[in-house]
Order: structure tokens, then sequence, then C-alpha cells
């Protein structure tokens, strides 16, 4: 006998996920939440960390029982030493994501300076120019394109092995780099200390796991002050630096009358691209020759964030709508580059006529259409894709068409330059709030779903939460998306929050969530906390601030989690990482990182109870810097 499949207002807590849920069990279309079912229960071994597959006298499973003889593993490995080797990988992983997407920046860049693309330029100048003199480059009577060529070099040499550290980290406090030198933990680069964990976890190298979870934060600082804040500075340089926009989100952005394309995966030099392309006056008269009004192109996940930032181009969905949003049956072309791109939406398109396009070799999705985008070609191939697109809009059939919900109005567009822009140039106003207490704390809230949630339950919860206690919100990644469809990225959602909050938010006119951009400018909010920090002369640990994952699913994400507490930041998930075998590295994180970094993680699935812990957080730090609330 077959079970009942679950009501769909368990699986998501939005209309727009449960109509197309419905839609997709109607179309035969099966999605991640049939599959975790089917995969449900998991593997007790796994799911807590204890399996090691690291080489072939395995695989051993650990026991953890007392008296067991499988206590350790063929070569002796104990329960915490495979936890530690496997978290340690984890957040490589994670850390390789990021920090090559960060390299195809630079990559893009040096086209630029070689001249060898005319599709990319430098759009923000200023900021090249003062992001090389920040690291030391002679700036003064250059060219433009000598002093972007040094930065291309400075930027390289960040993945390499010549550095003591990585050149953003003169952005961290001092006391917070001494603490890092004290610990051996100094990020020296980005290549390096992900090579380095993949060799430490090798049979018979790192066999002390406090000692692998070291390296593993060193290893997530490499991303946060190393890939990742190139990626994000240098998308800034090449695409523009965000300003705030108005924009739309949910499955509603996407237009019965004209030809959808959605863009999904990470870096924007894929998604600009077909954005320009379908702009163009002849694309959008072949659209109109077949009858559409015009092109519409929104984002999914990542690569939606940055071109919702920059463009003010909507977004569709998040993580668990990139499937539904196929099951509209009104998407002409899924675009993607890397990351986050579940393989199963070849299969979903292939129940409609949209067409599945991938653009990365190093990403490719058997079944899909294949484009190998460069900076020489990318133009060019943009507007092939664009076009094939068009035509697909010929085979759309309106009655399987479905477009669920109106889209919700958002403002976009927040970063450090323009939220200082905001406060006539300096954090002062915005720290008085803090020290008044009208502010009482930050909290990054950023991160994933996981259909081990009901979708966005966390997400949400924590967030109305947070700013009902007067702590603002910053978000990134797939967490814009949820806040945005409760209706919290707008300046009017002030008065959903507490008294003091709603009160600087209505006189600065700006929401009490502030969309800060994708997962990988989560360095834009470390970067914020050092400067605020540095600001009041503290470390980044006694900051009244905290982050939050709370329906995270990847690696990185611990990557994120983990470079944010080993900068001082306390970071709580909904979910616990595959640790929870050892009950040392588990301790360590929950506990004794407090001690060595001065920040832990707090796991905890439900979000009131979430809130409670941040908001304590954020208190004892107020207290201790002698603030009142
Ligand atoms: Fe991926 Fe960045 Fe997570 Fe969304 S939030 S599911 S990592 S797209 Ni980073
Ligand atoms: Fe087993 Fe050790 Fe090999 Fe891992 S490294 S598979 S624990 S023998």
């Amino acid at each position: 006998m077959t079970k009942e499949p679950r009501p769909v207002e368990e699986l998501s807590i939005w209309a727009d996920a449960q109509a197309m849920l419905t839609k997709a069990r109607k179309d035969g279309v099966r999605t991640a939440w049939d599959r975790l079912e089917a995969q449900t229960p998991h593997c007790t071994f796994c799911d807590q960390g204890l399996t090691c597959k690291n080489c072939v006298m395995g695989p051993c499973r650990i026991s953890t029982k007392e008296g067991s003889k499988r206590r350790r593993g063929v070569c002796g490995a104990d329960g915490d030493v495979v936890v530690a080797r496997n978290f340690g990988r984890f957040v490589a992983g994670g850390s390789a994501g990021h920090s090559d997407h960060g390299r195809d920046l630079i990559e893009v860049l040096e086209a630029i300076v070689e001249g060898h693309t005319d599709a990319y330029r430098i759009t923000d100048e200023a900021k090249l120019l003062r992001l090389a003199a920040e690291v030391g480059i002679a700036v003064d009577g250059r060219p433009v394109m000598d002093v972007a060529r040094d930065f291309v070099d400075a930027c390289y040499a960040d993945f390499g092995s010549r550095r003591k550290a990585v050149m953003f980290t003169a952005r961290v406090p001092e006391k917070r780099r001494a603490l890092w030198e004290g610990l051996g933990i100094t990020p020296r680069g980005v290549d390096r200390e992900i090579a380095e964990m993949m060799h430490r976890t090798h049979m018979g190298c790192d066999n002390d796991a406090p000692n692998t979870l070291l390296h593993a934060a060193r290893t997530a600082l490499s991303d946060g002050w190393g890939g990742s804040m190139i990626g994000t500075e240098l998308s800034d340089i090449i695409f523009g630096t965000p300003t705030p926009r108005a924009s739309r989100v949910n499955l509603g952005v996407l237009r019965k009358d004209q030809v959808n394309i959605l863009v999904h995966g990470h870096n924007p030099v894929v998604s600009e691209m077909v954005l320009a392309a379908a702009r163009e006056p002849q694309m959008i008269e072949r659209a109109k020759a077949l009858g559409a009004t015009g092109i519409n192109v929104a984002g999914l996940c990542c690569t939606g964030n940055e071109l919702l930032a920059r463009q003010g181009v909507p977004m569709a969905g998040n993580h668990l709508m990139t499937e539904l949003a196929i099951v509209t049956g009104a998407v002409e072309a899924v675009v993607v580059d890397y990351q986050c791109i579940m393989p199963s939406m070849v299969q979903a398109a292939g129940c409609y006529h949209t067409r599945f396009i991938d653009t990365a070799a190093k990403a490719r999705f058997t079944g899909a259409i294949h484009f190998d985008i460069h900076p020489h070609n990318a133009l060019e191939q943009a507007r092939e894709i664009v076009g094939i697109a068009v035509d697909a809009f010929a085979e759309r059939d309106p009655n399987r068409v479905e477009i669920p919900g109106e889209p919700v109005d958002i403002l976009t567009g927040f970063c450090n330059e323009s939220v200082l822009a905001a406060l006539g140039g300096s954090l002062n106003p915005l720290l008085e709030q803090v020290k008044a207490g009208n502010i009482r704390g930050f909290a990054a809230v950023v991160g994933c779903n996981n259909p081990k949630f009901q979708q966005d339950s966390c997400n949400v919860g924590l967030i109305r939460e947070l700013i009902k206690r007067d702590i603002l919100v910053l978000v990134t990644g797939c967490v814009t998306t949820a806040v945005g469809k409760d209706g919290l990225l707008v300046p009017e959602a002030a008065s959903r929050a507490g008294a003091g909050l709603s009160a600087v938010c209505k006189a600065l006119g700006v929401p009490p969530v502030l969309h800060f951009g994708s997962c990988v400018d989560n360095s834009r909010i470390i970067h914020l906390c050092a400067l605020i920090a540095n600001a009041l002369g503290v470390d980044i640990a006694d900051l009244p601030v905290a982050a939050s994952a709370p329906e995270w699913y990847s690696e990185k994400a611990a990557a994120i989690g983990m470079y944010a507490v080993a900068s001082g930041i306390s970071t709580h998930l909904g979910l616990p990482p595959h640790i929870t075998g050892s009950k040392a590295v588990t301790d360590l994180a929950l506990n004794g990182l407090e001690g060595i970094v001065g920040a832990a993680f707090m796991v905890e699935p439900d979000p009131v109870k979430a809130a409670a812990l941040i908001d304590a957080r954020i208190s004892a730090k107020r207290k201790a810097l002698g603030l009142p609330r």
C-alpha cells in the first residue's frame, strides 16, 4: 500500500508553492519533497558524520556504543576524528564553491584589462580605484587599466601560497587578527587552505579533532575574507555597486503574455549577459512576432539576488521554488551557471516546453542544452540562448499554464556603500541609534531552504521575531525571497518592528530588513561588522550582532557559518551539520569555540526559541559594552 502524500500545506508556508505542489502531483512531476520522503529515514551513521570513505581499507562506519568492536575504523580513526575530517571536507567544499566563483570574476576583469571582451566593462571605476588604493596599489595619475591589471594580480595572489594573509584581512580589527595569529588560523591563501584541508584529512595526517576544526576555521576564513570578498568586490566593479531600488518577488512575477526566462545559479557573469541580450530591441521584436508582448527575465536563488540587487530584476523564488517555477508551465527557458541547481530540473523541464540550458564547462547537466560561455563570447552566446527561449514560446501550451499569486513589492540594493551614502557618509548616526537602544543589535539571517523544514517557516518566523525585538536584520541568499514574500522588505514593514527599530526605519524610510545581496555577499556583512568594530575600537566579538542560517542545506552555508563564528559572530543554525556522532566535536561547536574565538554555534529548529537565543546574545553584548536594554 502506498502512503498518502503529505498535505501541501505542511510542505511550504506559501500559497504559490502549495498551488504548484498540487499541480506537480497532477502533472506527474516529482519534487525535492517527494525525494526526501523516499530517502527517509536517512542512514544514522551518515547523518551523524560517522561514516568514512577516505580510503579503500574502508568504508568504515564507526559505532559510538561503549564496548563495540567497531569504535574505530580499519586505520584506527575514532568517531571524533572521522566526524572532524568529514566536517573539514564539508567546509572545504563550500569554501571552494564560493572562491572558485570569485576567481571567475578575476578572469573577467583580466579579460577586460587584456581587451579580450567587449561584453563586460568596468562599471564602478571609483570602487576599483578605492580598493586598489586600499590594498596598496599606486593609483594617482595612472591609467585605470594599469591599476586594474595590478588589482587582478593582487586578487590572483590571494589564491596562492606566497602570502602571510589574504589582503582583505587588513580590514579585520587588530585584536581579532592577533587572535587568529595566536591560534595559527590566519587565512593565507584560498587554494592553499582548501588543499591543506584535503591533505590533512587523508588517512594518517591530522588525527586530532580540535586541530582539524581549527583548520576548518582557517579554510572558511579564506573564503569569507578571501574568495567570497573578492567575488563581491569584483562583481561591484564590473556590474556596479548596488543602490536601493524597488522590485518584486514570488512566482507571480512570471508573465502569461511574455517569454519567461529564469536565470539560476550564482555568478552574475552569465545572468547579466542573458539580461542584456533579452533587452535588445531585435530580441523583443522576435518575441512579439510570436505573439508575446516582450521578454521577462526573472531570478532564482543567488544569481537572482545578484540581478535583483544591481538591476532590480524580479525574483521568482528561492531554492525550493526552483522546480516549482517550471511547474507553472510558463517558463520558456531556465539558464543556469552553477551551484544549488537541482539536477532534477532537467526532468521537470522535460515535462513542459521548458528549455534547460547550462553554460559552464564545470557544471554540466545531462540532458541540458550546453553553452560554453567565456568572456570573449558571452554576449553572442547569451543572444543565442535568448533566441532559443523566444522560439520556445511558440510551443507553450496555454492549457497547462498556471501562474499562482500576485507579485509582492520589495526594496533591494542595500550594501555598505549604499548604507553609508544614506547615512551621509558616516556610520555614526547608525551607531547612535544602537547606543541609545533603538536598534538593539544586528542579525544577519542568511541561507537556504531545506525540505526538512516547512519551506520558509523558520526563515520567516525567526525574522518576524527579531525585528519585534528591535534587532535590525540583514538578509542575503534564499532568505531574501522568503522575507520579501512576507512583505518585510518594504519601508511600510517598519510597523511590524518594535517601537525603537520602527521609529528609526520610519525616519530613514527603510525596511526593518535590509537585502544585502547573494551568498557571497555575506562578505559585505562581515566587512560591515569590522567597520563598526573599528569605529567603536572593539573586536567583532564584542558587538551586539549574531548570524543565522535557519533552513540551511549546503556546504557553502557551513563555510559561511564557520567564517562568521571564527570572525567573532555567534551563529544560529536551524539544524546541525553531520557532526552529532562526536560529542567532542559537537561540544566544541556549541560551547568550546566560545572560549577560543569568542563565538560559537547555536542549534535550534524553533524560530521563536532561536530568536530568544539571539536576543540573549545581543543583550549580553550590550551589557558588556555598558549599553542600555
Ligand atoms: Fe543555494 Fe545561494 Fe543556499 Fe540559496 S542560499 S540554496 S546555498 S542559492 Ni546561499
Ligand atoms: Fe576507514 Fe580509516 Fe580508511 Fe576512513 S581512512 S575508510 S576510517 S580505514
